[in-house]
């Protein structure tokens, strides 16, 4: 429904307009799997349904700019709004802040028009959830986020969506602890699904990552990436907490 309004409010002529339209995106997946990576993609979210308000005072900008000299290699930047308080303006002020680190739209993607304002607002990736696209469309939309130049993180939560959708137009897969029914997390999902993604693709394990142990795991378990947001979030000065 906001799609449709924005949409109604913005043309795609508009968008093509903005100035970043116009940048060279960068890459997510050379980010992570640099030699020297920390592989950590540290997400600015405000709140969520599992957890309610997380944080409503932290600044985009410093908190951004906080994690990428804390060691971020990628940022994970919340557009939607009813779920998780994030908007387009975040995205900007983190595109603003963080010239050279790439940044992920993590928003509810299921058409064209979303790709083009995320390209339009300054991202370098896009998100794909598999639980709630069908296979055409995951194929679909990654094909046209590549001839945007951006690339794109699938996310899966079992083996049947990871067999389903995995295409060669995705360039990260990400494999949520958290179960969308219960709202439980559990790293068992990613140590069970990771020997399934072929290793031609970026392997991200994705929230209820609260300690360093849990990440040396999964990456001695064949994780490159580590998506993380409610640890910092939940704390008064959330790049203080990805430092530590
Ligand atoms: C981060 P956590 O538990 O560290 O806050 O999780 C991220 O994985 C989570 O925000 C997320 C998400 C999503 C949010 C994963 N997939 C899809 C919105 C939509």
């Amino acid at each position: 429904i906001e799609v449709e309004q924005r949409k109604a409010a913005t043309p795609i002529s508009a968008l093509e307009q903005m100035p970043d339209f116009k940048r060279q995106p960068l890459s997510a997946r050379e980010a992570i799997q640099g030699l020297n990576s920390t592989g950590i993609i540290a997400e600015f979210k405000r709140k969520s349904p599992s957890k309610g308000i997380i944080n409503d005072r932290a600044d985009v900008a410093a908190t951004t700019q906080g994690y990428v000299q804390a060691g971020a290699a990628v940022l994970s930047v919340l557009t939607d709004e009813p779920f998780f308080g994030g908007t387009p303006a975040d995205l900007q002020a983190a595109r603003l802040a963080n010239p050279s680190t790439p940044i992920l739209r993590k928003d509810f993607v299921i058409d064209l028009y979303q790709l083009i304002e995320a390209k339009a607002w300054g991202a370098d990736l896009v998100l794909l959830i598999a639980s709630c696209l069908t296979s055409a469309e995951v194929a679909e939309l990654s094909q046209e986020a590549q001839n945007l130049g951006l690339q794109v993180l699938l996310e899966v939560h079992d083996e049947d969506e990871l067999d389903q959708t995995l295409t060669h137009t995705v360039d990260l897969v990400g494999v949520n602890n958290r179960n969308l029914k219960t709202f439980t997390t559990s790293i068992d999902t990613s140590l069970r699904l990771v020997e399934r993604i072929p290793d031609t693709f970026a392997k991200i394990t994705e929230s209820g990552l609260h300690d360093a142990e849990t990440m040396h795991t999964l990456f001695r378990a064949g994780f490159d990436g580590f998506l993380i947001g409610e640890a910092f979030m939940k704390t008064a000065d959330p790049a203080a907490a990805l430092r530590s």
